[in-house]
């Protein structure tokens, strides 16, 4: 994996990798640079077999403020107009490269977490947020609906009213209050932040990496689908998992009273 980012740091620990946005100056807003860089690095980890988990996280004192509001400034400046969609789509590539990939994704939040920043982390499949967290959906403080998925992962989340609510109001959600609503799995003290990720990280990375890749697949594509499609879909999967090297490891493991040890295969 290329590891040398402008806005981006890569750092992989055995089987997890750690994405880390790094723009602290600014709160780790996301220009257009750190968007590519991103997407760049969350597609090879897809397909790089040596990573079992992916961590992303921010550096500094914030997850994330969101997209770069000075690029935003300039376009409007330039005699070149800017046609959102357009620019949404190198957002949009990075939301279905962090659903789709076939390994667990975890958000390590600390700080502020906003705008597309935060959808970003709620397109992960775990969040771990420090006590200093500060979520919100700042879209409608500058005038504009929520983007990155954040209509659809939002009220899947916490529900209609409350996303209704996040997304109208744009206050901030606190990292004890978002652990209650369910916004993020588990809040910690931020001095814990790191330690929790980490162990959290291996145990996944440890686990049935193919299996897991499944897992989401059955969970995700289920939402949109009724009971008899989606037991119709988990026999499918549930072939490929039973076809895995893991599976019959799982087995053996048990029957002959051992721990398993998941090859990730
Ligand atoms: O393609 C698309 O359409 C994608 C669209 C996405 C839309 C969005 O993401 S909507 C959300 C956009 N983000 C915001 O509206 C947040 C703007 N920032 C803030 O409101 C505040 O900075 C925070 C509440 C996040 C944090 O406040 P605070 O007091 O802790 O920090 P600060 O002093 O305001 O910020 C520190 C620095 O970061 C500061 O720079 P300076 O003065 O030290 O040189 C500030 O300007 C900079 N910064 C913060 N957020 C952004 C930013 N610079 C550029 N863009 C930002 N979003």
């Amino acid at each position: 994996m290329r590891t040398a980012f402008q806005n981006v740091l890569v750092e992989q620990d055995e089987n997890v990798v750690t994405l880390t946005m790094n723009r602290p100056d600014v709160l780790n807003a996301m220009n257009t640079l750190m968007v590519e860089e991103l997407t760049e690095a969350v597609e090879t980890a897809a397909s790089d077999e040596t990573i079992r988990c992916v961590v992303l996280t921010g550096a500094g004192r914030a997850f994330g403020a969101g997209q770069d509001l000075t690029e935003f400034g300039s376009a409007y400046a330039s005699s070149e107009p800017l046609k959102t969609s357009d620019h949404l789509t190198k957002y949009h590539r990075l939301i279905l490269a962090i659903r789709h990939m076939p390994k667990p994704v975890i958000a390590a939040i600390q700080g502020v977490a906003t705008g597309i920043s935060l959808n970003i982390a709620l397109a992960c499949d775990i969040r771990i947020a420090a006590d200093n967290a500060r979520l919100l959906e700042a879209f409608a403080r500058i005038g504009l609906v929520p983007d990155g998925g954040g209509a659809y992962t939002l009220p899947r989340l916490i529900g209609l009213g409350r996303a209704l609510e996040m997304a109208l109001l744009a206050d901030e959600v606190s990292g004890p209050e978002a652990e209650r609503m369910g916004l993020v799995n588990r809040c910690v003290p931020l001095a814990e932040l790191e330690q929790t990720t980490r162990v959290l990280a291996k145990r996944l990375a440890k686990g049935p990496t193919r299996t897991y890749g499944l897992i989401k697949e059955l969970l995700y594509t289920s939402l949109e689908m009724d009971l008899q499609a989606s037991l119709h879909l988990e026999g499918q999967l549930q072939d490929a998992a039973s076809a895995t090297a893991d599976h019959r490891e799982g087995v053996d493991a048990f029957l002959h009273k051992r721990a398993a040890l998941f090859t990730g295969k």
